[in-house]
This record gives C-alpha cells, structure tokens and sequence, in this order.
C-alpha cells in the first residue's frame, strides 16, 4: 500500500521548482485524474476528463471537499467553475466542518445564477445567516472563473475579473481550511484551483506554520500514507532536495529535528539553500 501511494506522489515532482518567496501554495488542475489530498464530505465527488465533478444528491445534502490547512488566515482562492442550474460554492476559513447538512463553522461565497453573496455557516441547520449580496446574473454551463481574495477581516469577490461584493466583518472565524461546494440537489464543476499567499514558503514547514518541527513531520506523513492534503507550498516537503516527496523526506525530516541532521534543503550542511 504504501509503495502505491508514493507512485501517486511522485509524478508531483515536475511541480516541485524551490520555495517561492511568496505566491501559489496550492494548486490542483485535476489533471492527474484524482482528488488527492481533498478531504470530501456528504454528496458525490468525481474527477472527469480532469475537471472535479461534485454533486449534491438531495436538497439537503451538502457535498463539500476541504483542503488546506486549519490555521491559513490571508490567501487567496482562484478557481474555474461551471453549472448546469443553481450554483456554485467556495467555503473559506473554515473553523469545523463534518458530515450534515450545514454541518461547521465557516464562511461561504455562493455564485448563483442571478446573485452572488457571502454568508456566516454555524451548525446552521439548512440556512446560512447573509453578510453580503448582490444581484449579478452568470451564464450557466459555460465556464466561469472566481477570485476570493480574503485579508483579515476583509474578502473581496470577483467572477470572470469583475470586483463583485466586498465584505469586511469577517470575526468569527479567523483563519482556517478552504472548500468548493454544492448543494441542492445538483451538480458544479471545478477546476484549476491555485491558492495564493504573501507569506513566503519556507522549507520542511509542510503544513504553513510559519516554522518547523514535529507537527511538519506529522503532516508530511498525513499527506504521504493517510489521504491527507498537500505541504503548502508543495515544494516545503521535499526537504531532501530529490524533486519528489516520498518516506525519505520524513526521515530527512526527523534527523533535522532530532539528531542533528542537516536543515531541509541544505543537504551539504553548508548554510546555502540546494533547491
Ligand atoms: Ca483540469
Ligand atoms: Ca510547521
Ligand atoms: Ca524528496
Ligand atoms: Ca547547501
């Protein structure tokens, strides 16, 4: 089993080009025919000719599919979507989630056919308490692109370039994981989802910390043998510089931390970053 799931990771090595200073840490075009890394919730999830098909079954069954990592406060969200009828949804900060309908705490960006709004998610119960609105009318089953630009307290909303809605009390939830949704009784579909941050990446800080230690090695091994999401930036986990992440990495990792092993990403020891 594990020998399988390192196969599906390697082919990530052609993304794997050094730590930005800041910019994309992630991304997903579906390309590769699965949704790795995605955590689904509730509905039907497929990847089809590299698009992620995700459908809701009944009204209130509430497919949702979360990645990231619980303590992302500023980034931002592009992602194209299309829909035959009814919406699409972009879920941010998420605070809890689980199975049910409106199950969490989290803010959510719904796109629908004649208006776009922002609303407030707490164990809601089939409603979800609006913060933001605007009448706005989206082309369905064609392709569309979304921009969530979220800054503190503060997110801004675009569909297709166009500035839409901006909403600047955002209290409740501080920072958390991001999602694409539908409810309803229907179907979205998402692709090229690149999520961006002014924070930079910093190697063997898989899950964004801001530093390193235990809780990376934790997660690199989440990512590599549990179905866990990706180290963000992707490139933060191949600390041993191979172009691919895989066990070597963690046990690089953990040599780092506790005895005395080289830093990730100076595999000579000589202070000098090797990728
Ligand atoms: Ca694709
Ligand atoms: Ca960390
Ligand atoms: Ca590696
Ligand atoms: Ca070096």
């Amino acid at each position: 089993m594990k020998a399988c799931i390192i196969l599906s990771v390697i082919p990530f090595a052609l993304l794997i080009a050094g730590i930005a200073s800041a910019g994309v840490i992630f991304e997903d075009d579906f390309d590769d025919g699965d949704a790795y890394g995605w955590k689904e919730y509730d509905g039907l999830f497929a990847v089809d000719s590299g698009v992620y098909v995700i459908t809701s079954q009944s009204f209130y069954d509430d497919a949702r599919s979360v990645n990231g990592i619980a303590s992302m406060t500023d980034y931002t969200i592009d992602v194209d979507f299309k829909f035959p009828e009814g919406h699409a949804c972009i879920l941010f900060h998420i605070e809890e989630i689980e199975s049910g309908c409106d199950a969490g705490k989290y803010y959510q960006l719904h796109i629908y056919e004649d208006h776009v709004g922002f609303c407030l998610m707490n164990y809601s119960g089939g409603a979800c308490t609006g913060l933001a609105n605007i009448d706005y009318t989206v082309t369905t089953d064609v392709w569309h692109h979304a921009k969530l630009v979220i800054d503190g307290i503060t997110a801004v909303a675009y569909v297709d370039g166009d500035s839409l809605l901006s909403y600047d009390g955002f209290t409740h939830y501080p920072a958390g994981r991001f999602a694409l949704k539908r409810i309803n009784d229907g179907v979205a579909y998402y692709d090229n989802v690149v999520v961006s941050s002014g924070a930079p990446g910093i190697c063997g800080d898989t899950d964004f910390s801001g530093y390193v230690d235990i809780d990376d090695v934790v997660y690199l091994i989440d990512y590599l043998f549990t179905g866990g999401p990706p180290p963000m930036p992707l490139a933060s986990g191949d600390v041993d510089c191979s172009g691919y992440i895989d066990i070597d990495d963690v046990v690089y990792l953990i040599d780092y931390l506790f005895t005395s092993g080289y830093p990730p990403c100076d595999i000579n020891g000589d202070d000098i970053p090797d990728c």
